[in-house]
Formats: C-alpha cells, sequence, structure tokens
C-alpha cells in the first residue's frame, strides 16, 4: 500500500515533468517487480505496428475494454472502472478494470477490481456503479451473470475505505442482493445506476430490464443499501425498445453549468433519464418528484425528431456519468467501440476506447445538453497554430501546417454572410444521418459542406470530412452538422457511416464553431460549442503519424470566412499500468 501511495505520488509530481517521468516511473515499477506497459510516444513518429493506438485518449495497454463503469471522485482521486477482457481483444471474461487519476487525462492502471469467480458472477461481472454511502464509504453494485445467465445485483466494498487508491475490492457475503424479479426476463435484468436519495432518507437506483416487450428502468429503494425492494411502477419505460442497458438518471440545473450530486433535489431543477440501446445512448428530460418517484417526461425515446435527443450522434455506447464533487461538474464518460473487424482486433491486440471524460450541463433554452471536454485535456496542449479573419472562398481549402494533425485539438469558427443564398430545405423534419449522407463531403452545396478534412493523406485519398451544411426552411435557418467517413480509409472492410446531427443555432445570429480533436483512430467533434457532438472511428492506411494531414475547407459555391482557428499538437498523456502479470484463465 505504502509503495502504490509512494508511487502515485510520484506519478503526481512527474506528471508535470513531461519526458522524463514515464521512464522514471518505469524504473521504479520495475524494481518493485511489477508488469510496466507504459504507452509509446506518439507525438511525432507514426507507430508503424499500431498506427491506431491512442496518444491522449484513454485504453489499457491490451485486451478488450467496453463500459465505463463506477466513475467516482474519492479522497481527492478520479477513479475509472471498465468492462475489460483480461484475456483477450474481444469480449469476454467480463472484469473491473481500474485506473486512476489526478487530472482526468494522465492514468495510472491498478489491478483487477472485480473478477467472475463467484457462482453469482461466474459468466461476469457486468456493468455498474460506485455510491458515496453517508458514512463516507464506496460501494459498487453490479450486474453478475451466474451459471444459467441470469443476470443478479451484487455489492462490492473496499478492503480499506481509508486507502485513496481503493486498490482492492471485497464482494459483500450477501451477494446476490437481487434476483430477476417476477414478470422480468432474467436474462435482461442489468446495470444499476449510481443511487440517490429521496428526502425519505431511503435510497433508490434504476436497473435496465426488459418487461414483455418493453425496455424498462425498474426503480428499487432501500433504507441500507443491501435489502432492496422494488417500486410498484417503472421509473421509466419505452416502446421504442424492448431493452434499455446502462440506465442513468441524474439532475441537472437549470441555471448555469455546474453539475449537481445525484441526490438534490428542488426547484430548479431537471433530471435527465439515459438509456442505451440500439446502438446509441438516447436521453429524455422531465422533472422528477420524490415523494411518489414520479418522473414526468411526457414523451417515449425518439418520440418525434425534437425529443429524439442523443448524447452524441456518433459511436457512442453505455455512457455512464458522475458528481465531481471537487470541482462542482457532472462529467460524462462513454466507450466508443472499433468500426474495424473482429481480425483487426486480434492482430492489434485491443479493442475499445474512452471519450475525453466530458462536462455535461442543461443547454440555456432547457432542452438539451451541453457536452464540452474536461478543462484539463488543456493541459496537453502544445505547438500552436492561429489564423485570424481569413477568406475560404467556394471551393478552396486551406492547409493547416504546423501541428501534429494526427494528435491535434483544434477549434475554428466560421462566419457566414448573405445567407439568403442558402439552399432550401423543403421538409423541416428529416433524419441529419440520412440528410448527410445524401450530401456527403463531395457534394457542392451552397453553404457548404464547410469544415475541417482531418486524418488526411498526402494525396488526400484518404480524408474524414467534419463538416456543416446550411439550409433556408420556411420559417427559419437549419445548421447540420455531419462526420463523412466514406474516405476515412483505404481499408474497405472499416466501418464507412456518414453520421449526422441537427445544430439548435440560429446562424443568422451566431458563427458556426467547431472542436475537434483528433488522436490517430478517434476523432471526436463538438459542434456550436457542444451542442452536438459527433464521434468516429477511423483507420487510415496512408494518413497515419507524420503523414497525416489537416485541412480547412469549403465545398460550397459561396464564400464565407474563418474568423479564428487555433490548433494545437496535443502531448501523449501519462497512462501506465502496474497490473500484475495475470495467469492465462485455463
Ligand atoms: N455491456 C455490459 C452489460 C451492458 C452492456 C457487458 C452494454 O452490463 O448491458 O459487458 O454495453
Amino acid at each position: 500500500m505504502m509503495w502504490l501511495l509512494t508511487q502515485l505520488l510520484s506519478l503526481k509530481t512527474l506528471m508535470k515533468i513531461y519526458g522524463f517521468c514515464v521512464f522514471s516511473l518505469c524504473c521504479l515499477l520495475i524494481i518493485n517487480g511489477v508488469e510496466v506497459a507504459a504507452f509509446k510516444d506518439h507525438r511525432l513518429r507514426s507507430n508503424v505496428s499500431q498506427p491506431y493506438r491512442t496518444g491522449y485518449h484513454f485504453q489499457p495497454s491490451k485486451n478488450w475494454m467496453n463500459d465505463p463503469n463506477g466513475p467516482v471522485y474519492y479522497k481527492g482521486v478520479y477513479h475509472f472502472f471498465y468492462q475489460y477482457n483480461p484475456y483477450g481483444p474481444l469480449w469476454g471474461n467480463m472484469s473491473w478494470g481500474h485506473a486512476i487519476s489526478y487530472d482526468l487525462i494522465n492514468w495510472l492502471h491498478l489491478d483487477i477490481a472485480l473478477i467472475p469467480n463467484d457462482p453469482y458472477d461466474i459468466n461476469g461481472c457486468f456493468s455498474g456503479s460506485i455510491t458515496i454511502l453517508p458514512t463516507g464509504e464506496p460501494v459498487i453494485i453490479y450486474t453478475g451473470v451466474d451459471e444459467n445467465l441470469h443476470q443478479l445485483q451484487n455489492l462490492a466494498f473496499p478492503k480499506n475505505s481509508s486507502d485513496p487508491l481503493l486498490n482492492e475490492w471485497v464482494k459483500s457475503s450477501l451477494n446476490p442482493i437481487l434476483t430477476p424479479p417476477d414478470g422480468v426476463d432474467p436474462l435482461n435484468f442489468r446495470d444499476p445506476s449510481t443511487g440517490w436519495m429521496g428526502a425519505d432518507g431511503e435510497w433508490r437506483v434504476v436497473i435496465g430490464a426488459k418487461i414483455n416487450t418493453q425496455g424498462s428502468g425498474i426503480l428499487y429503494k432501500s433504507k441500507d443499501f443491501k435489502s432492496w425492494v422494488k417500486t410498484s411502477s417503472s421509473l421509466h419505460f419505452s416502446n421504442k425498445t424492448n431493452m434499455l442497458e446502462c440506465p442513468d438518471f441524474y439532475p441537472v440545473a437549470v441555471n448555469g453549468t455546474n453539475g449537481l450530486d445525484t441526490s438534490v433535489q428542488g426547484n430548479n431543477i431537471r433530471h435527465v433519464f439515459k438509456a442505451s440501446f440500439h446502438d446509441h445512448d438516447y436521453y429524455v428530460l422531465g422533472k422528477y418528484d420524490p415523494k411518489n418517484d414520479q418522473y414526468d417526461v411526457g414523451v417515449d425515446f425518439m418520440d418525434n425528431n425534437k425529443e429524439s435527443l442523443r448524447y452524441d450522434y456518433g459511436r457512442f455506447y453505455a455512457s455512464k456519468s458522475f458528481y465531481d464533487n471537487e470541482k462542482k461538474r457532472r462529467i460524462l464518460w462513454s466507450w466508443v467501440n472499433e468500426g474495424d473487424t473482429n481480425s483487426g482486433a486480434v492482430s492489434k491486440g485491443w479493442s475499445g476506447l474512452q471519450t475525453i471524460p466530458r462536462s455535461i450541463w442543461l443547454s440555456e433554452k432547457g432542452d438539451q445538453l451541453v457536452q464540452w471536454p474536461v478543462k484539463e485535456l488543456e493541459e496537453l496542449r502544445t505547438r500552436k497554430v492561429h489564423y485570424g479573419n481569413k477568406k475560404l472562398t467556394g471551393g478552396s481549402m486551406i492547409k493547416i501546417s504546423g501541428i501534429t494533425a494526427s494528435q491535434a485539438d483544434v477549434e475554428i469558427t466560421f462566419s457566414l454572410s448573405n445567407l439568403k443564398n442558402a439552399e432550401v430545405l423543403s421538409a423541416e423534419v428529416v433524419d441529419p444521418q440520412i440528410l448527410c449522407t445524401q450530401k456527403n463531403a463531395s457534394m457542392s452545396g451552397n453553404f457548404g459542406p464547410f469544415g475541417l478534412l482531418v486524418l488526411a493523406s498526402r494525396d488526400l485519398t484518404e480524408h474524414t470530412a467534419v463538416f456543416f451544411r446550411v439550409f433556408r426552411t420556411a420559417k427559419s435557418f437549419q445548421v447540420l452538422m455531419c462526420v463523412d467517413q466514406s474516405r476515412s480509409s483505404l481499408r474497405p472492410e472499416v466501418d464507412k457511416l456518414i453520421y449526422g446531427a441537427f445544430l439548435a443555432l440560429d446562424p443568422r445570429y451566431k458563427k458556426i464553431s467547431l472542436r475537434t480533436l483528433i488522436d490517430h483512430s478517434i476523432i471526436e467533434s463538438f459542434g456550436a460549442n457542444g451542442l452536438a457532438c459527433i464521434t468516429a472511428r477511423v483507420y487510415p492506411k496512408l494518413a497515419i503519424g507524420d503523414e497525416a494531414y489537416l485541412y480547412a475547407f469549403n465545398n460550397g459555391t459561396q464564400s464565407l470566412s474563418i474568423s479564428s482557428l487555433n490548433a494545437w499538437s496535443m502531448k501523449k498523456a501519462q497512462i501506465v499500468s502496474t497490473r500484475k502479470r495475470r495467469k492465462p484463465i485455463k
């Protein structure tokens, strides 16, 4: 324990002395007989054998990772757990990987927190959450899969809760604490949320379940977090899916960007209910009455276009949020799976990324959520290029040189005039993804496509276009944001989908801004300061390392201007492992 604390403290100091630190830490750890898996440096050179490994996104040194589990801030340390297969790059042997950080960007991998070795979880320690109890002690609630593949809920406690690293976890002798109730499909009863406490002093958690043909977020109550009673009605259910995975339920403030503790109730508050299904994370916003546990939303997921609210309109699933009491913000994590084949995963030796953690809050209008990468990420910004006002005539592009285009953070703002020349969009409510696909990056319009060409090869045969189009509608204007992966890779077998979202922004009054985080095989884009987010995974063959280029482009007929562009090379995050070597299962 003392040893690990020493390592962490030395990590904290060393994090500030970039370059020397990984080496120093590795030496310390090797001396202590622990396997060290520090990542190779991606700053300037391409890693030929691992071109898709990221430089600043969270990943284990190898193997499969999926859902974020139980993120929490505890005794000055951020903890992140995740669904992990310790034995290979494909899904299986579900365990809880565990890593710690002081800043949500640089991480130290600790030993695995939960492994599937008890009758109630022998087929997997599935997703779950952490709640801090009134004693100050954290508790994990997670789904175990038994020998019949039935899903049960279980608890685990830290072996020593005075250890800020929460290095060892002990499963409760009471497990399983919940078995599938009558009417719930025993194969579909999983992913308990973080607990919140009502005014009656009782805990609540919501669990994803299949009841007949409906996906339900069923609500349980408990006085002591150990013995739970199902309430008579679900917190929320949906006819759009027969199963909800990874439900998340939390309050957001009506005014301001600060987050709220999950148990906070009051007037100027809305509650978010998020569920994962059909490969996406949907949410609704409503009013929660804690007295009778009524959650009044009035709509189902995807009820109409306006209510088809998603955290991210790209590749993003099974997300989970937590309240960061230190910085008074709510933070969202999400799994970003691969768009490559299983054999691609086997040859890479790993699968799955996590997004950069995002702060999340309610928009000024109160009708959607807004997300933005945590401020700490900016510490990795290094070499910078800046352009002030620059004209971007129709059909032109500008090369953004001077930064590492494969590992970058780019902020660009476009300013448009003469909007009367915008194309007319006949139907006001259309599916943005279909619209982006019909009007892809190579199809010239009036205002748009304009945006960034990222991870572009020297000959431009490979590139991912992150772009906008502005349309005139009967009443106003519509701004479309797209990520076109159709030319992201010369490899035919990888995903080439085109993603799309509408931006709730009136281009008559506001400039159109874009922030894009580029990290070798992941591109996270935030339109209009986080009003719409689209995450993509791409697998270029040519546009790797120093052979990746970045452009601003305008493929429309109308001229516009870049009112500002700031782009930075990103340093590599320090993500270091102290994990002990594991023996194979058989
Ligand atoms: N992943 C977990 C489940 C969850 C699913 C298993 C969502 O608990 O429902 O790895 O990706």
